[in-house]
């Protein structure tokens, strides 16, 4: 889909359902990628949105969700194939609290784009943490390591929830999840951009 070459790639994988669609739209700060609440899976086939940030062009890849009716197997090779055509400069893992924290599918996609890859965590649906949103990984994310397994370079907390900003308990929660996950990327996506993987 993308033809922007030198751009830098970012890829969102995670369970299916839990807002890899929706994290993908507040990334690129737009309603374009399809979303949706039916028990089917919306999200088939990966697809990449191009948006810029802090003056550098980057592709988002929103990919069809693990454990839907897209086999595994399909899902990973698209993923890997993004590696291959573009080089992947981060991956993230979008984490639902309970249901959407699964280790298995972390290893999945570990395993197949190897350890050179940088995997971040983004949780999302923290629009009803008390507190700073930030709060949820103070509590639980060195248990995602010692007790998951799953080992992240960095993490943001999250909503992609659209709250009035008057409202007096989630209001701005969706502009401050907008831009520290857009800050995250820019973090990760500096220097030269990774080469595609040798085929
Ligand atoms: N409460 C809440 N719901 C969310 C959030 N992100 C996504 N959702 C909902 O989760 C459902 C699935 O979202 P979608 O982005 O299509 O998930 P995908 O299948 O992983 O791509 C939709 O009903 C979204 O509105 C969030 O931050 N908070
Ligand atoms: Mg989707």
């Amino acid at each position: 889909m993308s033809s922007n070459k030198g751009a830098y790639v970012v890829v969102v994988v995670g369970r299916t359902g839990m807002g890899i669609s929706s994290l993908v739209n507040l990334i690129i700060a737009k309603e374009k990628a399809q979303v949706n609440n039916n028990t089917d899976q919306c999200t088939t086939k990966a697809r990449s949105y191009e948006t810029t940030i802090d003056n550098k062009e980057v592709s988002i890849y929103d990919i069809p969700g693990l454990g839907g009716g897209v086999k595994h197997k399909n899902i990973i090779t698209s993923i890997v194939d993004v590696d291959k055509k573009r080089g992947i400069d981060l991956l993230i893992n979008c984490l639902v609290p309970k249901d959407g924290i699964v280790p298995g599918y972390y290893s999945e996609v570990v395993r197949a784009v190897g350890s050179r890859v940088p995997i971040a965590a983004v949780v999302t649906r923290l629009e009803r943490e008390h507190g700073a949103m930030e709060n949820w990984w103070s509590r639980n994310g060195g248990s995602l390591e010692s007790q998951k397994g799953m080992k992240f370079v960095d993490h943001a907390c999250v909503t992609t929830l659209t709250v009035s900003r008057d409202d007096a308990t989630w209001g701005g929660r969706k502009v401050e999840s907008e831009r520290a996950v857009r800050a995250l990327i820019s973090k990760h996506c500096r220097g030269p951009k990774r080469p595609p993987r040798p085929k």
